[in-house]
C-alpha cells in the first residue's frame, strides 16, 4: 500500500481579497493532490486562512471594523475562489477556530516543557506588513534613505516584554537536518539560502506580543498573545487533530511536502522545524518554495493598479484553461510572468487547437461515421503499436515521474509532445479516405486513437479536471478506471464506445488592448 500523502498550502492572509498568486499556489497543490489520489495514495490537502497577528488588527481598525468581522469576510472571498477553481481540499483551515487555540497552546507547552521559553524584553525592528522580526544587518535602505526589511517594507522599533524560544540552541541540529536530508528544501537554490543563514548564526525568537491582544494567549501569561507565526505553523497540525492521538494524525503526520512562495521559506524551513524539534514532534519531509506570478513582469500593486482578480481571469479564460497555464508556462519554483496573450495562446494553440481537436475530431468521427461504438477487428499494425507506446511512456512514466517532483510544466512538455504525436498519425492514417477504402482498417485506427485520448485524459486530470472529465464521459469510460493504474496496466482496448461528444475547450479570443 502507497504511503499516505499530506500537502499544505500557506494559509493565506485574509487582510484583503484573494490575488493571483494565492490562486497560482493553491491550483498547484492541488493538482498535485489530484495527482497523488490518481496514483492511488490516500491524501490529504489542506488550505485556509492565517486570520490573527498585527497586520490583521491594523487593516481592521484602518477599515472601522473588527479583525474577527475582517477575518469573516475576507476568509470567504479565499473560500469562494477556491471552491470556484474546482480546489479538492480536504480541510479549509481558519486559525480562528476554537481548536486552533488549544493546539497552539499545547505545542507552546510542549516547547516550555523542553526548556526553550524564557520571558524576557525585546527590542528590535518589526514588520508589519511581512510579520517578522529583522537584524539590522538584514536591513535595507529605501529610496528616502528610511529603512526597509530584506523584502522592501517598512520596519518599526519595538521594544516589549516578550517571551522568546531558544532557536540559537537549534542551529547544529537544524544543520545537521540539512545535511541529511539534502532535499529538505526544495529547489537547491533555496536549500542553500536556508543554509547559509542558519550557518551565519541563530538568535533566540521573540514569540510573544503584549501591545495587541488579536491572537492565542500565552498560556499562564494572559497579557501576551503568541506571535502570530507560532500559532500559523501550528495549523499543519491542528488540521489533522493535534494534540488529540486522531486517526488522521497518525496517517498523516508528518507532512508529505508544506507547499509555500519563496518569501517564507525561513519561517518553514528554519522556525518550524525548531519548534517541532523542541517539541518532539516528527518533521515534515519536505518544503517546496514556489516564484512569484509577476503581472507582465511587474508585481501587482495597488498603487500600480494593476491588480487582478482570479475570478476575472477564470471567467474571462474559463477555469482549466486557467489552471492549465499557470503550470504549463514556467517552471515551477522560479518567477513567472503572466498576461492575458499568453494565456489565450497557450490554451488555444495547447487546449483548444491540439488536444481538443484531436479529441473532438475522432470521437465526433466515430458518432457520426460507427454508430457511436465497434469492437475492432483488423490487427494491430506496427504504426498502432508504436503510437500506443509512445503515447502510454508519456502518460504513465514520464508525466508521474515529473509531477511526483512538481515539475509541472515539464510532465506536461512530455504529454503535449504525445498529443502531437497522436495528431501526426491522424493525419498519415487518415481513417476519413480509409472509411471507403479499407473500414476494417479505420476502426482499428479510431481504436487506436481512442485508446491514445483516453490516456492523455486520464494523465492530465490532475491539472484539467472538468475537460478531462468531460472527454471521458462522453468516451464512456467507467469512474473506476480513471486511474493510473488502469493506464499502465496497458488493457487493449475491446470496444469503442462514445456518446454525444462536444469540444470542450472554446478558442479564446485575442485581447485587442490591454492596459500597460
Ligand atoms: O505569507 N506569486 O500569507 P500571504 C506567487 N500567512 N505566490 C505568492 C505571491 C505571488 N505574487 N504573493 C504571495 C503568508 N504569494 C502567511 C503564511 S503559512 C503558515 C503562513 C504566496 O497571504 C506566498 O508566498 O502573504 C505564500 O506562500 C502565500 O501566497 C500566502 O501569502
Amino acid at each position: 500500500m502507497a504511503e499516505p500523502y499530506y500537502i499544505t498550502t500557506a494559509i493565506h492572509y485574509p487582510n484583503g481579497k484573494p490575488h493571483i498568486g494565492h490562486a497560482y499556489e493553491t491550483v498547484a497543490a492541488d493538482v498535485a493532490a489530484r495527482f497523488q489520489r490518481l496514483r492511488g495514495r490516500e491524501v490529504r490537502f489542506q488550505t485556509g486562512t492565517d486570520e490573527h497577528g498585527l497586520k490583521m488588527a491594523q487593516k481592521a481598525r484602518d477599515l472601522g471594523t473588527t479583525p474577527r468581522e475582517l477575518a469573516d469576510e475576507m476568509s470567504g472571498h479565499f473560500r469562494t475562489l477556491f471552491d470556484r477553481l474546482n480546489i479538492s481540499y480536504d480541510r479549509f483551515f481558519r486559525t480562528t477556530e476554537e481548536v486552533h487555540h488549544r493546539a497552539s497552546q499545547a505545542i507552546w507547552r510542549a516547547m516550555e516543557a523542553n526548556g526553550d521559553l524564557y520571558l524576557d524584553r525585546y527590542e528590535g525592528w518589526y514588520s508589519v506588513r511581512d510579520e517578522a522580526y529583522y537584524d539590522e544587518s538584514e536591513l535595507v535602505k529605501g529610496e528616502g534613505g528610511e529603512k526597509l526589511s530584506p523584502q522592501g517594507t517598512p520596519v518599526e522599533w519595538t521594544v516589549e516584554e516578550s517571551w522568546f524560544f531558544r532557536l540559537s540552541k537549534y542551529q547544529e541540529p537544524l544543520l545537521a537536518l540539512y545535511r541529511d536530508n539534502p532535499e529538505f528544501v526544495r529547489p537547491a537554490g533555496k536549500m542553500n539560502e536556508v543554509r547559509s543563514f542558519v550557518e551565519g548564526g541563530l538568535r533566540d525568537l521573540s514569540v510573544s506580543r503584549t501591545s495587541f491582544d488579536w491572537g492565542v494567549k500565552v498560556p499562564g501569561a494572559d497579557d501576551h498573545v503568541m506571535y502570530v507565526w507560532v500559532d500559523a505553523l501550528t495549523n499543519y497540525l491542528t488540521g489533522l487533530g493535534y494534540p488529540d492521538d486522531t486517526e488522521e494524525f497518525r496517517t498523516f503526520w508528518p507532512a508529505s511536502v508544506h507547499l509555500i512562495g519563496k518569501d517564507i521559506v525561513r519561517f518553514h524551513a528554519v522556525y518550524w522545524p525548531a519548534f517541532l524539534m523542541s517539541a518532539g514532534i516528527a518533521l515534515p519531509k519536505e518544503v517546496f518554495a514556489h516564484g512569484f506570478l509577476l503581472n507582465r513582469g511587474q508585481k501587482e500593486s495597488k498603487s500600480l493598479g494593476n491588480v487582478t482578480d482570479p475570478h476575472e481571469l477564470a471567467d474571462r479564460f474559463g477555469v482549466d484553461a486557467l489552471r492549465y497555464f499557470l503550470l504549463r508556462e514556467f517552471t515551477f519554483g522560479q518567477d513567472g510572468s503572466y498576461s492575458a496573450e499568453a494565456i489565450v495562446n497557450r490554451a488555444n494553440s495547447e487546449l483548444a487547437n491540439s488536444f481538443g481537436n484531436l479529441a473532438q475530431r475522432v470521437l465526433s468521427f466515430i458518432a457520426k461515421n460507427c454508430g457511436g461504438g465497434f469492437t475492432p477487428e483488423a490487427p494491430v499494425a506496427d504504426a498502432d503499436a508504436a503510437l500506443t507506446d509512445r503515447v502510454r511512456q508519456a502518460c504513465a512514466v514520464e508525466l508521474p515521474a515529473a509531477f511526483e517532483k512538481l515539475a509541472f510544466a515539464q510532465g506536461l512538455e512530455a504529454w503535449m509532445q504525445a498529443v502531437f504525436a497522436c495528431n501526426a498519425y491522424v493525419d498519415e492514417q487518415a481513417p476519413w479516405a480509409l472509411r471507403k477504402t479499407d473500414p476494417q482498417r479505420m476502426e482499428r485506427v479510431l481504436a487506436t486513437l481512442y485508446g491514445c485520448i483516453r490516456d492523455l485524459a486520464i494523465a492530465v486530470s490532475p491539472v484539467i479536471p472538468d475537460a478531462s472529465a468531460k472527454i471521458l464521459d462522453a468516451m464512456c469510460i467507467d469512474e473506476g478506471a480513471r486511474s493510473f493504474a488502469a493506464l499502465a496496466a496497458g488493457a487493449p482496448f475491446q470496444a469503442v464506445r462514445v456518446d454525444n461528444p462536444k469540444p470542450v475547450f472554446p478558442r479564446l479570443e485575442m485581447p485587442e488592448t490591454e492596459p500597460a
